[in-house]
């Protein structure tokens, strides 16, 4: 029977996708963000959401300076919306990537930037 288990077809349906986001993809701010905010199709389970704020040129993860500040929390009245405080950022394209939990078990991730154009 576990064999049965294995051919069911894994379905991308069950996991948690980003549907909102402040900043949005791309955004072109003319201050720092002062946090991070994602919104997902599903609610989130505490203590397997993260979310890492780095300057779009630091390709690999080695090269990363995470510019956050604490870890990514879910908001208690809405539990589809996940948050980070940021630190003050300089002008730059930025890079937001996540990781949340799906109710499947699977990890899934997402990516995208924004760019910071005024000083602060
Ligand atoms: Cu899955």
């Amino acid at each position: 029977m576990a064999g049965m288990i294995l051919a069911v077809p894994h379905s991308a349906f069950a996991h948690a996708r980003m549907v909102r986001s402040t900043p949005v993809k791309n955004a072109r701010l003319s201050q720092t963000p002062k946090r991070i905010d994602l919104w997902f199709n599903e609610l989130l389970d505490d203590g397997f959401n993260s979310i890492e704020v780095f300057a779009a040129a630091e390709v690999t993860a080695k090269q990363r300076t995470d510019l956050k500040q604490g870890s990514a929390t879910v908001d208690p009245k809405d539990r589809t919306h996940l948050i980070v405080d940021v630190q003050p950022l300089p002008p730059g394209e930025y890079a937001v990537e996540f990781r949340v939990l799906s109710r499947d078990g699977h990890s899934a991730p997402g990516r995208f930037t924004f760019h910071v154009l005024g000083s602060n």
